[in-house]
């Protein structure tokens, strides 16, 4: 990477939004929730501290999948399912780097499912963002793995008859460390989010419900739609007690071993009684079941809901190269090459 820092000028040491937008033509549907989300990440960048050409953009095959080339920075558009692997290899070769992977509900958790829980559960340190359409978009909509029970698709014309994965659930119980959720057009939650995800060491991964207006329009609408939003949605926020809804009236207790809605001043509940948000707690029971929570019998959480410190991946890689070399007889090859038995053909 020392090669690169020659090109940097000044202006390129601290980058403005415009400065992460490439000269290319953004070919998204109109109204597609996808300019948001990168619009929201362009703000984000500038204020990471990290030089631009210290990020790198990676993804795999989808409508999202094209991100790589709107960004000014880095980046690669690599094969379907395959951007988990790709930003594993490029962060381990490369810890220095800002790896971020874009990718759709298709992407990652179909053909991509394998690479992705094991990606979460070794820990690397790249930030997954997961664009959840529940469907597929490129291909002219196919339902996914996240496409509600019974939605009726291209490929699906009586509805689903699977249950969909929810990605807070697999990536928490594939020991992940760092989920968030939030909305297409939720920018400033969504810069948050990715300050976050940036400072967190390991694999951070957010889930953005994205709508797609052409396959999938108003998917996500029972908790997106302005009128009901802020009644369907929960903001967790970290030290925070878990209070919601228009009025700010109603919050989330537990009771037993269940999460419960309660309206504030009724019943007896008040502010006190409201579970106050850890997101740190290594035990992912509570962020699972915040994870979870689905409308209409709970509201949606949004925000960072777990983000548990531990080593990574590429630390843990680098210690053992380090040990093992310590430790080594051999100075280089050539003492490899002539060690043990070796023979001389003649
Ligand atoms: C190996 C392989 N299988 C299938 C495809 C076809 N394909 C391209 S994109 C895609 C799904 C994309 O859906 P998603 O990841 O949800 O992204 P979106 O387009 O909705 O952003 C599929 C099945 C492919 N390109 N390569
Ligand atoms: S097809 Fe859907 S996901 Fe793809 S660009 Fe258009 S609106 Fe966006």
């Amino acid at each position: 990477m020392a090669e690169n820092t020659k090109y940097i000028d000044t202006k390129e040491t601290s980058p403005s939004p415009k400065d992460f937008k490439s000269d290319q033509e953004v070919r998204w549907c109109p109204g597609c929730g996808n300019h948001a989300i990168m619009n929201a990440i362009q703000k984000a960048l500038p204020h990471m501290g990290i030089p631009r050409e210290k990020f790198a953009f990676i993804s795999g095959i989808g409508c999202s999948s094209r991100f790589p080339y709107y960004m000014n920075t880095y980046g690669f558009h690599g094969i379907h399912g395959r951007a988990t692997a790709i930003a594993s290899g490029t962060k381990t070769a490369n810890p220095d780097l800002s790896v971020w992977q874009i990718t759709g509900d298709g992407d990652s958790m179909a053909i991509g499912g394998n690479h992705l829980i094991h990606a979460v559960r070794r820990n690397v340190d790249i930030n997954i963002v997961i664009f959840n359409n529940e469907i597929y978009g490129l291909t002219k909509g196919q339902y996914s793995p996240t496409s509600k029970l019974g939605a009726k698709t291209k490929s699906s014309p009586y509805g689903t008859i699977e249950n969909p994965f929810h990605p807070g659930e697999l990536i928490i119980g594939a020991q992940g460390r760092f989920f968030a959720r939030s909305v297409d057009t939720n920018m400033n939650l969504n810069q948050e989010i990715f300050l976050e995800a940036e400072k967190h060491k390991g694999t951070s991964v957010v889930e953005i419900a994205q709508n797609c207006v052409i396959y999938n329009d108003k998917t996500h609408a029972e908790i997106t739609n302005k009128k009901y939003k802020e009644d369907r949605q929960i903001v967790l926020r970290h030290g925070e007690p878990m209070i919601f809804g228009k009025n700010r009236d109603k919050g989330i207790v537990l009771e037993g071993l269940k999460l419960k809605v309660v309206e504030l001043g009724k019943d007896g509940y008040t502010e006190d009684d409201l579970l106050v948000h850890d997101a740190t707690l290594k035990d992912p029971g509570i962020h699972l079941m915040l994870a979870n929570m689905q409308y209409p019998n709970y509201p949606v959480a949004v925000g960072v809901i777990r983000a548990v410190k531990d080593e990574t991946y590429e630390r843990k890689l680098e210690n053992q190269i380090r040990q093992v070399k310590e430790q080594s007889e051999f100075g280089c090859v050539d003492d490899l090459l002539h060690s043990g038995n070796t023979w001389e053909v003649k």
